[in-house]
């Protein structure tokens, strides 16, 4: 058995026959350029793939084959005179980084296939989306494949802390990276860099946002490092200069998450106020170190003045003097800053201030300055309104931070799929520039991304539940091309895990693509109620309990009725969308259901469109979200002997336990409903369990 699962690189062949010889025809015989590290990244990509996906051994040349049919050529125009000769070079030079073409052609009396792009980041990409295809059964003889993808910047995010070598909301196992044995590299980091790089992820933060120990209390207080753990330490920068290398093969950039405070932890000043040229000094100084070391270096992401953690209020400057001052340093070297908006506390409605914070700040930041705002106004709750920031800052370069790990989702033990709550976001209009500018659109321009927070860990299977695979996957997938389908994202996850079988194939992706919407039952009651789990107050404590009490602003529960008012009479939260957004979120009678009680605290009695009161609606969607758990962990029982039992058994196993959680959570919520309405279930469905 493998050290650790293979994920959806598992390269087994599906086809037979004609396609199976026509697969041989064009991919026995390869040539591949030998320029740069990326090719070698491809090169031993097709030594791993194409004996399992052609069933005979592939031969790698360093030149044209002559004395065969036909051959695959991969390379850059400019490396290889074959493919200038054989594809349009200025089409391929029009593509942006990343972007492929993959040709059929005759050249030379001789059938070839060609995978060809302007950067050698673009062939890896081209090499995985050619294997990708076999990988599905697709045809290979007539290809014209022309990919981009649709964002500069597509960029994990680690929240590994290195200290504990633990990964904070991290499901799948301690960090995978060795942090005390680093500068070795363990065969599972290439791994890791393999599935990043077969999805189009160019860029990876090591380590956790959190770097130094977060307190519970406000901004100022004091905080506490991570002992010997700043990775800005020259010690441990010069240990990093091999994982990047090796990242750097799959054209993925290094990132590393630093504390505001770094000039005081690791340079040893007495201060990090943004302003003081001392301060501005070591930042140059410590970023040219780093650039000597990896010349590709990314940049850094920083949580400032949040949840503990310093930041330039501590200097009474502004978020503009932090970041700026951070990214000045960088901006010789091409490198960018990605500062969060993720700052709460100092309002009873925690949803308001992100924006109230950073609105203002709009063209402020400089050019290589990222504001990056996670996709809902409050936490990555199973279901958020989308963050008004993304309506209002269109002079900024901006990030859409989405959680792929399922922090609030179940926590690597429910099966909770996110890529149709990505859809959501990424479709959702703000208005920012009139009508028709969804947020999918904002993050076009060079300097804006989209980043996920990571989901894998030392598991065997990474990621702590075998399906929350499909959200890593989803996430690169949807960054690569947000106008890719859900349907179709998902079948291709399904097809390269668990094969083609056309049951399996529709059972999985069943269950995969209403497994959100039964989570947001089940956990919330569903009509956009926050944080209904309980709150840890140790750091990194589990909050996966269900406690509607622990923290009642969040969803306003009283006497006379629930929800949270944000319209002009409440918070003023709705106000901070433009006016079309605003007007329909402020009036009861358009606001969608799903978000109702985030907007509106309305009576437990008030009647919906269809007649059913709030309180029956709450009652109703924790049953349905049971209800549903129940009939998709049936149809996963339907798969018993067409999968392999490792697998099956795993999820059958955790199904049992989603369940269970599903029906506490229930419980849990109907009852407080119930307790502060005094309202019975019309179907008397009420009772502890
Ligand atoms: O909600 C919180 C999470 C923290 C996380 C924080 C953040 C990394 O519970 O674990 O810290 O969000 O996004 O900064």
């Amino acid at each position: 058995m493998n050290q650790y699962d293979d994920c959806w690189l598992r390269y087994s062949c599906v086809v037979e026959g004609e396609r199976l010889d026509s697969y041989r025809r064009w991919c026995t015989h390869a040539y591949v350029a030998e320029t740069a590290p990326e090719l070698n990244a491809v090169r031993d990509e097709l030594r791993r793939a194409l004996p399992e996906l052609l069933g005979t051994d592939p031969h790698l040349w360093q030149h044209p084959p002559t004395t065969v049919e036909g051959f695959l050529a991969i390379g850059t125009p400019a490396d290889m005179e074959m493919i200038a000769e054989s594809v349009p070079v200025d089409v391929v030079h029009d593509l942006d980084d990343g972007g492929f073409l993959i040709r059929s052609v005759s050249w030379d009396g001789m059938d070839c296939l060609v995978v060809t792009a302007p950067t050698d980041r673009g062939l890896v990409y081209g090499t995985f989306h050619l294997l990708r295809l076999m990988q599905i059964g697709e045809p290979i003889e007539e290809l014209s494949v022309r990919e981009e993808p649709a964002y500069e910047h597509r960029v994990l995010n680690q929240w590994d802390t290195p200290f504990h070598r633990s990964v904070e909301r991290g499901y799948g196992g301690e960090s995978i990276f060795d942090w005390e044995r680093l500068p070795d590299l363990r065969p599972r980091y290439e791994a890791y860099a393999r599935l990043l790089a077969s999805v189009g992820i160019n860029g990876i933060v090591l380590n956790n946002v959190n770097t130094t120990k977060p307190s519970r209390a406000s901004a100022n207080d004091a905080f506490e490092a991570f002992e010997g753990w700043q990775l800005l330490e020259s010690r441990r920068l010069e240990d990093l200069t091999g994982l990047a290398s090796m990242f750097r093969r799959y054209g993925i950039r290094t990132y590393l998450s630093v504390n505001f405070a770094s000039p005081m932890l690791v340079g040893g000043l007495d201060t990090a106020d943004p302003e003081n040229p001392d301060v501005r000094a070591w930042w140059r100084e410590k970023v040219d170190e780093i650039y000597d070391l990896i010349p590709d270096f990314g940049g850094f992401l920083v949580k400032a003045d949040s949840e503990g953690q310093p930041g330039p209020y501590d200097y009474d400057r502004d978020h503009v003097a932090g970041a700026n001052a951070i990214a000045a340093a960088l901006e010789p070297h091409g490198g960018r800053v990605w500062w969060r908006a993720f700052v709460y506390g100092s309002h009873e409605d925690r949803a308001v201030q992100a924006y109230e914070t950073f609105e203002p700040l709009d063209g402020a930041f400089a050019d290589n300055v990222t504001v990056q705002i996670k996709n809902g106004p409050v936490d990555f709750q199973p279901r958020e309104p989308v963050s008004t920031l993304f309506g209002a800052m269109s002079e900024t370069n901006l990030g859409l931070e989405l959680q792929i790990t399922g922090e609030y989702t179940g926590q690597g033990v429910h099966a909770t799929y996110h890529l149709p709550m990505w859809k959501e976001v990424l479709e959702f209009d703000t208005y920012a520039d009139g009508e028709d500018t969804p947020v999918r659109s904002l993050f076009e321009d060079d300097g804006a991304g989209i980043v996920g927070v990571g989901n894998v860990g030392e598991d065997h299977n990474w990621t702590g539940h075998y399906l929350a695979q499909a959200n890593l996957y989803a996430f690169g997938r949807v960054v690569w091309s947000p106008d890719r389908s859900t349907e179709a994202i998902t079948e291709e996850w399904i097809h390269q895990t668990f094969g083609t079988d056309e049951d399996v194939v529709d059972t999985v992706s069943e269950i995969l693509q209403h497994s959100w919407e039964a989570c947001i039952d089940y956990e919330t009651g569903g009509l956009g109620l926050m944080h209904m789990m309980h709150n840890g107050e140790e750091y990194l404590e589990n909050h996966y309990h269900p406690s509607p009490k622990e923290w009642p602003g969040y969803h306003g529960a009283s006497e006379d009725g629930i929800g949270v008012d944000r319209t002009e009479s409440g918070s003023g939260y709705a106000a901070q969308y433009p006016p079309p957004i605003a007007d329909r979120y402020n009036s009861v009678r358009t606001c969608p259901e799903k978000y109702l009680l985030f907007f509106h605290h309305l009576p437990w009695e008030y009647e919906l469109t269809d007649g059913t009161t709030v309180v029956q609606r709450l009652y109703d969607n924790c049953f349905a979200g049971v209800e549903e758990i129940e009939r998709l962990r049936e149809r996963w029982h339907g798969l018993d002997g067409a999968i392999d039992d490792r697998r099956y058994r795993h999820v059958a196993e955790r199904f049992d336990e989603q369940l269970a959680h599903a029906k506490r959570w229930r419980t849990v919520l109907t009852s407080y409903f119930y307790e502060y309405s005094g309202v019975p279930d019309e179907q008397g469905r009420i009772r502890d369990e």
